[in-house]
């Protein structure tokens, strides 16, 4: 099947930073593959090495504070409610995603390298280093398994005994390293915290490890082991081997991670014996066993969608060659299904049944202190990671989502209690591997505009409504989503308010991130804004319909037939755009690269250019005054949102901003203390989506954009095809996407001429 231009990532150098490095995963063990010829360096991560406890961070203030609050919103008195919130309401930040080490590999071969070239192959996830030095051709081939579990790499050399190299395997944090002859090990445990928001200054970023059991954190336990031909020696606190003609490297890690409630000492689970046991299975398989396994497992999941809008079969370009020319001008529509692919494949690697969900980095890092925590951001980044994934028809690769959000309603019903006294569940801005629900920001002045957001419960439920919507699996929207589902809704039902019009509002409320200008200042806080009331009406919508399809909780369903008409409905402001705050403040940042008022039309559907004209024209106006520039993930939503208003030609203007290449081109962007400035946007060499820093929602998002462009269903279940088709795609074809009435459909189409199976 393959198309090399839409399937490849190719270089002809090693990467010289992390960004550069190509991603391999097997949903829980993540591996960074530089891909130097003489020197080879792999960043390893294992998906459930976080630090900290379980736990909850209690603030007995909470509950009045958000009365007080909602009394200075409800007399307009903004700012004060924002300093009551921020001062009285908050609670501290989430813990930590941590890396697991570095597995480092030094070729000692003659002769200068030649013919250098490193690749990965998205469709069978494996990558590849060749090159030739001294008159030898040498094969580096790496993948992480996961019918196996482990990462394996095989070293070949086309003459005998010309292969030697040394290996080292260096722990990221305080561990301590065990060394036998062709076996490299490190044990430790995380810290209990990395980064405290609440400490004084001087403290802040101290890395502190327990010393009693009860006080240490996640366990952890790696091993390296070498397979050879040669002869194999430990050296110098690693291993050497000399004069094989082929080596096979086998990595595995695991972690004593027993659950989100689970002490990860005290109540901690077994993780040396399982991590030994499955290495000495892998090597008991060997090799070409193990490989093919992989690819089986790989293949299976990858190839049920395929992309061609033509291009990419001619001799190609590197990958990074591809981006500069596409980024100057150049043809090259296959670039556009290479990204598509790349973020199948990035899903495929990051999220399977049974591993932790993707992060803000999937499940790469390589800093102690990485970028937000490299935690789950849940007021658009973690819902836009599984934006495409049903519509690909990975579904398996969803359950790790699903999980979280069934157990972050648990851990929510407990924040409701305390910080509303209201039933149901609640999350907020962030969360983490121990499912916290409270609010972050710990008092800091100006928090609010991301700490204060009890709307994360009811876009995540959303989640659960579109896994039946693409599986139709009746059984698990009746055992699994509708108590969930239900628990969110009785949550805002409870809360809502008269506002002086006597609608319905959830007050006070922000618009994720931004702020209005008010009286010289700079507020985030207002009586109620536009996603929070899109996302209450979309929670009730949903349940309206649960409650249609499963013939259950009738009352429930009357009560929300009474409330849904009293709403506070959307508006629109002096310049036609869909208001995003209930007055038409003027935004502090009219390029805010949060774009959350529009929620109605895109994730939600209460606002669609069919039955709804003058609001979809009204996101429209928004969309423009936004502009076109900005973050990575935020540029991937606008291509979401362009898409579902029809407009393929603007979705491919953003899918180009997205695509431009980040680092080195314009060392005018600024990157201060993890904050970024809101220009900085594109992708990395690697095709790494770029907050920047480094964000993998972006790489989702756009993902699914390319998705929706070519297919859409509407709400009653008929079928859009090509709904928002650029018009320079003039010919293509694509199979096996999924679509929201569960039907699996194939569309091919040259100009006018378009044909559909639907299976
Ligand atoms: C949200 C965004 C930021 C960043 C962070 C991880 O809060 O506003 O831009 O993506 O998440």
């Amino acid at each position: 099947m393959q198309n090399n231009g839409t399937n490849i990532l190719w270089y002809r150098q090693g990467a010289v930073g992390w960004n550069e490095a190509l991603p391999l995963g097997n949903g829980r063990l993540g591996a960074m593959v530089y891909g130097g010829a003489t020197d080879e360096r792999i960043c390893l991560n294992e998906d459930s090495l976080w630090s900290g406890f379980p736990g909850f961070y209690d603030n007995p203030e909470a509950q009045n504070s958000y009365r007080r609050a909602q009394a200075l919103a409800l007399s307009r008195r903004y700012a004060e409610a924002q300093e009551e919130l921020e001062q009285h309401f908050t609670a501290l930040w989430s813990q930590v995603y941590l890396p697991l080490g570095d597995l480092g590999l030094t070729m000692r071969h003659p002769g200068a390298v030649e013919n250098y070239r490193r690749s990965l192959d998205l469709s069978t996830g494996i990558h590849i280093v060749e090159y030739e030095a001294g008159g030898v051709s040498y094969v580096r081939e790496t993948f992480v398994s996961h019918p196996d579990q482990v990462l394996v790499m095989r070293l070949t050399a086309s003459r005998p005994g010309a292969l030697s190299f040394d290996v080292r395997l260096c722990p990221a944090m305080n561990a301590v390293v065990c060394l036998d002859k062709d076996v490299l090990a490190f044990q430790g445990n995380c810290p209990v915290y990395v980064w405290r928001f609440d400490a004084p200054q001087e403290q802040r970023g101290l890395m502190v490890y327990g010393e009693t059991d009860a006080e240490k954190g996640m366990g952890y336990f790696a091993e390296a082991r070498v397979l050879s031909d040669g002869r194999v020696a430990q050296q110098g606190g690693g291993i050497q081997v000399c004069e094989a003609t082929s080596a096979t490297l086998l990595f595995d890690a695991r972690t004593s991670f027993a659950g989100w409630k689970k002490h990860p000492v005290l109540e901690g689970k077994p993780y040396v014996e399982p991590c030994r046991r499955g290495l000495d299975a892998a090597a008991a398989l060997g090799y070409d066993a193990l490989r093919a396994r992989h690819v089986a497992d790989h293949a299976a999941l990858y190839e049920r969608v395929t992309l061609d809008l033509g291009g990419g079969d001619e001799k190609l370009l590197p990958t990074d060659e591809r981006l500069y020319s596409h980024e100057n001008g150049g043809d090259d529509p296959a670039l556009y299904a290479l990204y598509f692919n790349f973020g199948r494949y990035l899903t495929i690697a990051s999220s399977r049944e049974g591993t932790q969900a993707a992060n803000l980095q999937g499940i790469w890092n390589d800093r102690i202190t990485p970028p937000w925590h490299s935690n789950y951001t849940i007021n658009i980044n973690t819902e836009m990671n599984y934006w495409p994934t049903l519509m690909v028809n990975l579904s398996e690769c969803y359950e790790p989502l699903v999980r979280l959000v069934l157990e972050l309603a648990e851990s929510g019903e407990r924040t409701a209690q305390r910080y509303y006294g209201a039933p149901g569940f609640v999350a907020h801005h962030n969360t983490d591997l121990w499912r916290m629900s409270t609010p972050v920001g710990a008092h800091l002045p100006g928090c609010a505009q991301y700490a204060f957001w009890p709307m994360s419960s009811g876009w995540l439920v959303r989640h659960l409504w579109e896994r039946y919507e693409y599986t139709r699996d009746e059984a698990f929207l009746r055992e699994t989503a509708w108590p969930v589902i239900r628990k969110a809704a009785e949550f805002y039902r409870s809360l809502l308010v008269e506002d002086r019009d006597g609608e319905l509002i959830l007050a006070p409320s922000t618009s994720p991130e931004n702020t209005f200008n008010l009286e010289g200042r700079e507020v985030s806080v207002a009586a109620s804004t536009t996603m929070t009331q899109a996302i209450v009406l979309d929670v009730f919508d949903i349940c309206r319909r649960i409650t249609a399809l499963l013939n259950v909780d009738a009352d429930f369903a009357a009560e929300l037939d009474s409330i849904m008409p009293r709403l506070k409905p959307y508006g629109i402001g002096r310049d036609g755009e869909l208001l995003e705050w209930n007055e038409n403040f003027e935004e502090h940042d009219i390029h805010h690269r949060h774009i959350s008022h529009l929620y109605g039309l895109h994730p939600a559907r209460s606002i669609t250019p069919e039955e709804t004209p003058e609001l979809a024209e009204a996101c429209r106006i928004s969309l423009l005054r936004r502009g076109d520039e900005s973050t990575g993930w935020a540029m991937g939503w606008r291509i979401n949102q362009w898409v579902r208003l029809g407009d393929g030609d603007h979705a491919l203007r953003l899918l180009d901003n997205q695509l431009r290449t980040v680092e080195g081109r314009n060392p005018m962007k600024r990157q201060t203390r993890g904050r970024v400035n809101d220009m900085s946007g594109g992708t990395y060499i690697n095709l790494f989506d770029a907050h920047q820093p480094f964000q993998i929602d972006g790489n989702f998002g756009a993902c699914a954009g390319i998705g929706e462009m070519l297919l859409q269903t509407a709400p009653d279940g008929s079928l859009k095809i090509l709904p928002a088709l650029p018009s320079s795609w003039k010919r293509g074809s694509v199979t096996g996407l999924r679509a929201r009435n569960g039907r699996i459909v194939d569309i091919r189409w040259d100009g006018d001429n378009v044909k559909v199976v639907e299976k």
